[in-house]
């Protein structure tokens, strides 16, 4: 690759000496030269700047002087080459640089790099040569902050680009392993000898020689670091890239997902106002969990006379029932909903003393696996717990297989069985019941 950088501080290029850059450009994979822009001035001071039209602080950059420095490194310029040069114009005002930003530039044939000082560079000079056969004009910015100039800028996206041109990086893996991240996650933590340093210890699973642990505790720690520092970089994950451990990371972090990938869900208790989304919730999930033998109007007639607004209004003003609901915290969407009823033994058993019933456990079927049920049942099992519950059962229709493997996973048993009547229809369910107060 080629490389050329116009500046009117070439010294500040001298790092492009060093290192990785200077090692390729010694290897003859990086054709790289420094231009001292005021070598294109025509006056006696070498002046490269003036004032603005329109007013304002500051100087601008004259697009005459840029002009001729651009045509004479653009001189040998094949305009008919597959690849083209791209004009590369450092800058707050542009294109943020990602590593995807970085990729395209490493396939490019040529860089001409523009450092503009001051205010920035006469418009007219990206406007020109993007209209110049085989040029491509680039403005980037390197991050929301403000340079004094583009040296620095041009510096980063060169070293960016570099490492990634064939034969510069020694170990091609490290690219590779990289890539994983560039997939949408930051960076695990790392850890190298001493074991243990100023009282600090590595992470014992890292010396444990058990690959998998190691694996999963690395993911485990991307997730926490992305969703602490860049939550913007979840949101923008695909729900396939997340496993089911993924979700219960994530569930424990206060994010579920959804099918546009990770979002931020509040599990809490529900008020009245929840009455009608939660009947609106309702009428979607309970169908769904009910066997397909189950004819339509008698789902139907169940929802309409105790899934609907009213009854809800009802559940939520009785002091013996906690309802909790998972609400998406940035649109306020009804996500899932639980309902517990306080001293209400299941059929069969006369004491119902501290035996809670959660009643209602549902979540909507487009998150269904995103770690929200878990979360809802944490949140009803402690409320419960707190108004004196020692045990916890419910029933499930024998036929939903998903839903018993939910609860055994959440430490549920079956205890038993039993009819529950839908619509005048009775079906048969499991009981099952977990002890509330440890866990
Ligand atoms: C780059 N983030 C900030 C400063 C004018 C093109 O004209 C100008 C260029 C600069 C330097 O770039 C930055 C920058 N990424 O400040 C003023």
């Amino acid at each position: 690759m080629r490389i050329d950088v116009l500046t009117i501080f070439p010294d500040y290029l001298a790092p492009l000496d060093l290192s990785l850059v200077g090692k390729a450009r010694r290897a003859g994979l990086l054709d790289l030269a420094v231009h001292d822009l005021r070598d294109w001035a025509t006056d006696r001071h070498r002046t490269v700047d003036d004032t603005p039209f329109g007013g304002g602080a500051g100087m601008v950059m004259r697009p005459d002087v840029w002009g001729q420095a651009l045509d004479a490194v653009l001189e040998d310029d094949d305009a008919t080459a597959d690849e083209p040069t791209v004009l590369l114009v450092p800058g707050p005002g542009g294109e943020v640089l990602t590593q995807r930003t970085a990729e395209e530039l490493a396939r490019a044939r040529r860089l001409v790099i523009a450092c503009g000082r001051y205010e920035g560079i006469d418009a007219r000079v990206a406007e020109h040569y993007a209209g110049r056969p085989g040029v491509v004009v680039r403005e980037v910015s390197i991050g929301d902050y403000v340079l004094n100039g583009g040296e620095v800028a041009a510096l980063v996206m060169i070293e960016a680009v570099a490492r990634l041109l064939p034969g510069v990086v020694g170990n091609p893996e490290s690219l590779v392993e990289e890539s994983h991240g560039a997939a949408g996650l930051l960076e695990y933590p790392v850890y190298t000898k001493p074991p243990e340093w100023r009282g600090h210890a590595v992470p014992e699973v890292l010396t444990s020689g058990h690959h998998g642990n190691v694996a999963r505790w690395r993911r485990d720690r991307a997730l926490e670091r992305t969703a602490a520092r860049r939550p913007d970089l979840l949101a923008r994950l695909a729900p396939d890239a997340l496993d089911r451990a993924d979700r219960r990371v994530l569930a424990g972090l206060g994010w579920y997902v959804g099918p546009e990938g990770p979002r931020r869900a509040e599990v809490r208790a529900a008020v009245v106002d929840d009455a009608a989304a939660l009947a609106a919730l309702a009428a979607v999930t309970f169908p769904l969990a009910c066997p397909p033998s189950l004819p339509a109007d008698a789902v139907a007639d169940f929802v309409a006379t105790q899934l609907d607004e009213a009854s809800f209004a009802r559940y939520l003003a009785d002091p013996q029932r906690l309802l909790h609901v998972a609400v998406d915290e940035d649109r306020g969407t009804l996500l899932g909903y639980t309902m517990v009823v306080l001293d209400s033994p299941p059929p069969g058993q006369e004491e119902g003393a501290g035996v809670a019933e959660l009643s209602k456990c549902y979540v909507h079927p487009d998150v269904h696996g995103g770690g929200l049920a878990g979360r809802l049942l944490a949140a009803a099992r402690e409320a419960a717990g707190e108004r004196g519950a020692r045990t916890m059962w419910l029933g499930t229709n024998v036929a939903n297989r998903r839903a018993r493997r939910f609860y055994e996973r959440s430490g549920f048993a079956v205890v038993g069985r039993r009819t529950f009547v839908v619509g005048g229809v009775p079906n048969d369910d499991v009981v099952m019941s977990t002890p509330v107060t440890d866990r």
